[in-house]
Parts: structure tokens; C-alpha cells; sequence
């Protein structure tokens, strides 16, 4: 029996090595034997606080480590300790209790008083029970549960759950408990469930992740996939909207006057950038209002006595060709013809049935005023020009009609009042020139005057220069045939003075009213939405190729070329840059020739009804023109039709900014 303090000795000393480095636990090395001796009870209650304050120790060690997260060795040895005093602590208990008593008690644990889930063992003490908890319990009897989210949220790093004998820690969700069973981690669902977004770009979180999809696409959480936002059903465009994938644009009705705005949503009006000078001039006629041909002014003259023909007036015009007036009676009477051909003047005349033309004299369509006379004398028509005599005619006739004791004869000026084709040499009676300072007759006539001051329309602009001007609205339609000997080929050139900086200068439309091409000015880039002065050329709505330029300031020269496999777009000696890849050219090409092979027609500074959509543009073009067509000039007085305000051979200059 003297055996056993030694050997308790030694296992206490095994324990304080262990120990080494914690707080110190006192009454313990030395005096622990002293009361063994004395009395039993003593002992085990020294040896009880002793193991308390031991595993106490141990507690706030394993905590340590495990905020320290890391399990670092140390960490993990603190970790697996309580396994050390537990069992040690049991040991020595079974030893003291072994050694003989004094008194013959009954033994405490036979009705065992220990908590049978929370205690691992009963001792008896002779007299008392000692209760050894597993761990998670307290208590006397080991009955009581230990709450350990009490103590430092019982080391989890988000939630403590303290349960009956255990506890566990919690994550919110998102998170998940690592293996240390203390701390969470935030869940990388995009690595660890692939295709959780679908086809869409999935980004991880805090807690959470993203399904995301490019601008202009939203994410379909019922098909995983990046669906297109359909804009227009959002009402962004303020006029007419086309949805694209990733995108949209909006359209403004360029034939209404208004263009898309810097916000590209909303329509603004098209306000000129350069002032033509449009002044008109009261105590003009306009010869070319009427794009018929027929006359702009009709006279009647009855008079008692047989009277001469006597016409006089100042005339100006960039003009070649055209009726400046008609005197006589009906088509297959008597009859004179005042016109211009290849910018002289020509007197076409029938009497009695008889036809005769005869040209002569000075090209007069320099655009300078000159005054010229028409007059019947002595069986001769003599036509002069400033003063000049530049024809003599012998006629075999009178012009003027006996009717009823009236002599009568007709007069119209600009157009004749019957078929052109009726004419002894055909002619395109369109003329765009001025008259002022008339004299029909010897000045008894005054009704011209008068109508001429009511409508602005009837008169010409005080000051011309050559070109073709376009008022901002209307257009000219041309047949025009592209057939080449092998193929078709487009090539257009034109001078252009604009006033605007949107407007379509030339287009092909074909019957089913799409526009397979267009030249056109705009003032802003469709694909990057920027704001910039740009010429473009499109088939149907797309830009195939587009130059950067400053419009607002002086002439400038603008070309194209198009054949089934190549554009050529330039501007004052400028390349378009195109804004196509390879692939989408061929498709542009196959269409554009599909419909060249169909037929087109050809509108010069506007469009017809087309959908606002057809095209980038359908502003009618608004400034001065000269357009050339396979080198040819385009004379706008050979179109099928032409606005009536769009004036074919001349412009008013642009105001000078003082
Ligand atoms: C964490 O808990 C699981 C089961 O609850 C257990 O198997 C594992 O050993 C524990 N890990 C640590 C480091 O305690
Ligand atoms: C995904 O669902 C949308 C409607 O929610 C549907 O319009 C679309 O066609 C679907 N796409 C696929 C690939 O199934
Ligand atoms: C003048 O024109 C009118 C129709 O515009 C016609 O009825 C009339 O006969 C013409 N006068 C002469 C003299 O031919
Ligand atoms: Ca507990
Ligand atoms: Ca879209």
C-alpha cells in the first residue's frame, strides 16, 4: 500500500510537464501529498480544484486556437488534450478510492447518482459520490447542460447553436462550416455548380452570386440564358423604334422635318446650319414653278383693229433648255414658239399649217439679265437680244384670229398650251429662268404684275447662282438604267453646298418601297450612337461605308461607286471607311444585287413613303446640288416628277456672315 503516493507522485509530475506554460494551478506540486495522508476526503477535494483550474487551462488554450483558425500543430495538440486530464483525473480517483477507509460506509454509486447521459463515471468517496461529466455537462450529478455559446460564442465564427451536452456552430446560408467545425467559409457556387447560370456569366459573391448578362440583355432565370431586352416595348423611342439583339434604335420621321436628338431617343427639328439666301424678288415669274410644263401665265388679247406681235422683258437663266412663251392662236393655226435649246434661243413657228424652227444669236443661260424682244414687223418676226438682232423670220401670216369682229391671240408664258410633241421640233418645255420688266403688247396688260406680287411662289429669286437647290422638302424620281455591258455599275458624283446635316442626296427604292441604297448625310454614327457630321452610304439600314466631315462650311465634292462586289464612297478626295467585315459585305452585295437585277428607281434629294426604318435617313436633303450620274450632269427637268420648289438649274448663294 505504501506504494501508491509514490506512484501518484509521479503520474502529478508527468502532468505538470504537460502543463508547463499555463496558468499556474496552485497547491498542487507540493502539498497535494500533505493531505492525502491526513484525510482522504481532503485529498480528493485538493485534487478536484486542482483539476478544475487544469482543465480551465485547457479551455482557453483550445480557444486560442481556434480563433488563430489555423490548426497549427499546437493548436491541434491543445485540441486533443481534455482527453489527458479526463482520463489521468479518473485514474487517480479509482486509485484513492481503492486504498482501504477508515469507516466501513456504504458505497455512494450503487444507486448511481450520476446523470446517465452526462456523466461517464460515479466514485464512490465513502460517504460522498463524486460524478465525472462527460463534456458539455455540470453539475453535481452531471445533470445540467453546459451552455458553451456562453463563452465566446462557443469559438464559432457566425452562429453558436448550444444543444442538450453539445453545441454546434452555424453559417448563414451562403456559408458553410469549414473543417475545423468553428468557422464558415462563403460558398463559390459559381466553381462548385457549373451551369448554375447557364449560358450567362456567373460571378460569385459574399453569401451569394450573380447570373449576368452583357448591356442590352437581361438574365432568364427559367431557361438560364441571356435573353435580348426588347427596348421598344419600353417606349424609350420617342417616334418609331427597331429592336436589335443587345440593342435598339430609335427613328425619327425625316420627312416630318426632325432628326434623332444628342439623347438618341427623342426627335428634334432640322434646323439649318448654312443660310441660303432666299429672298425672292416681288417684280419677278418664275418660268419653272409648274414641273408639267404648262404655262405659268395665260393671256387672252382681243382687240378691234388688226395688232402686231410686240413682246419685250429682261430674262435670266443657267437653264439650256425650254419654253419661255407661246403667242397665236390653236395648235394647227398660226403660231410663234420663244424657246431655248443648248442655251440659244430658238423660234419655232407654224403658219398655216407650215412649221419652221430656226435658231441663232449668243448662248444666253450664262445667268446674267439681258434683255430680249420679239417682234412682228413688216411680215418679219426680228428677235433681238440687248438691243442686238440676233433673228429675222419671214412669215406668211397674221398671228391673230378673226373671231366675231374681234382680232384675238393667246399668250403663255413658260409652257405652251398644247402637247410638246405637237411642236414643229419637240422640246422639254421645263425652264427654270426669271422674267422681269415685261411688256406684252405695248404694256396694256397688267394682271401678271399683280398675280406674281400674291404668291411668292410665282417668283425667282433675287439672286441665282448655278446648281440645283433643294428647299428641305420634295425630291426628283428618275428611270434610270445601271445596265452595263457586263453588269451593273452605280456611279454618282455631285457637288454639294448642304444647309443641313441631315438628308438623303441620292437613293434607289425599290417597288416593294425598301431602299437597297442611299447616300445620305447624318449627324451621328448608327453603330456608336456618337454625335458627328458623317456622309454615308447604306443598303437598306445599314451603313456599309461613312466618312467623318465638317458640312457646315463651303462646297464640297462627293463621289460613289458601286458594283456587285465592291463600294467606293469619298469625299473632297476622302475614302469612306467601312464599317462591315467581309462576311456581312458578301450578304450586303448579294441583296444589293437582287435588287438591281429587280429594277429600282432613283430619287435625288429626298425620299418617297418609304418607313422611316427602311433607311438611315429619310430627311429630304436641303442646300444646293450638282449632280452627276456616269458622268453625265443630272438635268432635274428630265425627271418622271420633281417638286415643284426644287429648282433645277439654279441656286440662291449662300448668305455672307458679316
Ligand atoms: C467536425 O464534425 C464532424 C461531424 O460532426 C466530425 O466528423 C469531425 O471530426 C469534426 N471535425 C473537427 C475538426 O472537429
Ligand atoms: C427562354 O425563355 C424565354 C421566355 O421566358 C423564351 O422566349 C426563349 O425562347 C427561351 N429560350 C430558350 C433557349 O429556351
Ligand atoms: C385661246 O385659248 C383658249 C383656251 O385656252 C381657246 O378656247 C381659244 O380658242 C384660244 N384662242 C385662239 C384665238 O385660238
Ligand atoms: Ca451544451
Ligand atoms: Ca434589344
Amino acid at each position: 500500500m505504501m506504494t501508491y503516493p509514490g506512484s501518484l507522485s509521479l503520474a502529478v509530475v508527468g502532468f505538470s510537464a504537460v502543463t508547463a506554460g499555463q496558468k499556474n494551478c496552485p497547491g498542487l506540486h507540493q502539498d497535494w501529498l500533505i493531505p492525502i495522508r491526513q484525510t482522504r476526503r481532503a485529498g480528493l477535494r485538493s485534487l478536484w480544484a486542482w483539476r478544475s483550474c487544469w482543465r480551465e487551462n485547457l479551455a482557453q488554450q483550445r480557444f486560442q486556437s481556434l480563433e488563430e483558425e489555423n490548426s497549427s500543430p499546437a493548436g491541434a495538440l491543445a485540441h486533443n488534450m481534455p482527453n489527458i486530464p479526463t482520463l489521468t483525473g479518473a485514474l487517480l480517483l479509482v486509485l484513492l478510492a481503492a486504498e482501504p477507509l477508515q469507516s466501513n460506509l456504504p458505497d455512494q454509486c450503487s444507486a448511481n447518482p450520476c446523470d446517465k447521459v452526462g456523466s461517464a463515471l460515479c466514485v464512490d468517496l465513502k460517504g460522498d459520490f463524486y460524478c465525472y461529466c462527460n463534456s458539455g455537462w455540470k453539475g453535481k450529478s452531471c445533470n445540467t447542460d453546459k451552455d458553451e455559446c456562453l463563452v465566446l460564442n462557443g469559438g464559432c465564427s457566425h452562429y453558436c447553436n448550444n444543444k442538450l451536452g453539445t453545441y454546434h456552430c452555424l453559417c448563414p446560408s451562403g456559408f458553410r462550416l469549414r473543417e475545423n467545425n468553428r468557422t464558415c467559409e462563403d460558398i463559390n457556387e459559381c466553381l462548385e455548380t457549373p451551369g448554375i447560370c447557364g449560358t450567362a456569366d456567373c460571378r460569385n459573391m459574399p453569401n451569394t452570386y450573380t447570373c449576368f448578362c452583357e448591356d442590352g440583355y437581361k438574365y432568364d432565370a427559367l431557361n438560364k440564358s441571356c435573353q435580348d431586352i426588347n427596348e421598344c416595348e419600353e417606349q424609350r423611342c420617342e417616334q418609331a423604334c427597331v429592336n436589335s439583339p443587345g440593342s435598339y434604335s430609335c427613328h425619327c420621321d425625316g420627312r416630318g422635318g426632325v432628326k434623332l436628338s444628342h439623347n438618341m431617343n427623342t426627335c428634334e427639328d432640322i434646323l439649318p446650319c448654312v443660310p441660303f439666301l432666299t429672298e425672292k424678288s416681288i417684280k419677278s415669274l418664275y418660268l419653272g414653278r409648274m414641273f408639267s410644263g404648262t404655262p405659268v401665265i395665260r393671256l387672252r388679247f382681243k382687240r378691234k383693229q388688226p395688232t402686231r406681235l410686240m413682246a419685250e422683258f429682261d430674262f435670266r437663266t443657267f437653264d439650256h433648255e425650254g419654253v419661255i412663251f407661246f403667242a397665236g392662236g390653236h395648235q394647227h393655226s398660226s403660231w410663234v414658239v420663244l424657246a431655248l435649246r443648248n442655251g440659244k434661243l430658238e423660234l419655232q413657228l407654224k403658219y398655216n399649217g407650215i412649221g419652221r424652227v430656226t435658231s441663232s444669236g449668243p448662248l444666253i443661260n450664262h445667268g446674267i439679265w439681258q434683255t430680249v424682244s420679239v417682234e412682228e414687223f413688216d411680215r418679219n418676226i426680228i428677235i433681238k437680244v440687248n438691243k442686238d438682232a440676233v433673228m429675222k423670220i419671214a412669215v406668211s401670216g397674221d398671228l391673230f384670229t378673226l373671231d366675231r369682229g374681234l382680232y384675238q391671240l393667246n399668250l403663255t408664258v413658260g409652257g405652251i398650251p398644247f402637247k410638246s410633241s405637237d411642236l414643229v421640233l419637240p422640246i422639254n418645255p421645263r425652264l427654270d429662268g426669271c422674267i422681269r420688266g415685261w411688256n406684252w403688247l405695248n404694256g396694256e396688260d397688267t394682271t401678271i404684275q399683280e398675280s406674281s406680287r400674291m404668291s411668292e411662289k410665282m417668283q425667282c429669286y433675287a439672286v441665282a447662282a448655278r446648281g440645283s437647290f433643294y428647299p428641305g422638302k420634295g425630291f426628283a424620281v428618275f428611270n434610270m438604267d445601271y445596265r452595263g455591258e457586263t453588269d451593273w455599275g452605280i456611279d454618282v458624283s455631285a457637288e454639294i453646298n448642304p444647309a443641313t446635316d441631315t438628308g438623303v442626296m441620292y437613293a434607289l427604292v425599290a417597288e416593294d418601297k425598301t431602299v437597297p441604297l442611299a447616300l445620305a448625310l447624318i449627324d451621328y454614327h448608327s453603330t456608336t450612337k456618337e454625335k458627328r457630321q458623317l456622309i454615308i452610304l447604306s443598303v437598306h439600314d445599314v451603313v456599309v461605308s461613312s466618312i467623318e466631315v465638317n458640312l457646315c462650311d463651303t462646297e464640297h465634292a462627293v463621289a460613289i461607286s458601286v458594283r456587285k462586289d465592291r463600294v467606293h464612297l469619298s469625299f473632297d478626295e476622302k475614302l469612306g471607311q467601312m464599317e462591315l467585315d467581309n462576311s456581312e459585305l458578301t450578304e450586303i452585295f448579294n441583296t444589293l444585287n437582287d435588287y438591281m437585277q429587280m429594277g429600282v428607281k432613283t430619287y435625288v434629294g429626298g425620299l418617297p413613303d418609304v418607313a422611316v426604318t427602311a433607311t438611315p435617313v429619310t430627311a429630304y436633303y436641303h442646300g444646293c446640288m450638282t449632280m452627276r450620274i456616269h458622268e453625265k450632269p443630272l438635268d432635274l427637268d428630265e425627271a418622271l416628277h420633281k417638286h415643284g420648289d426644287i429648282t433645277s438649274h439654279s441656286c440662291p448663294p449662300v448668305k455672307s456672315v458679316k
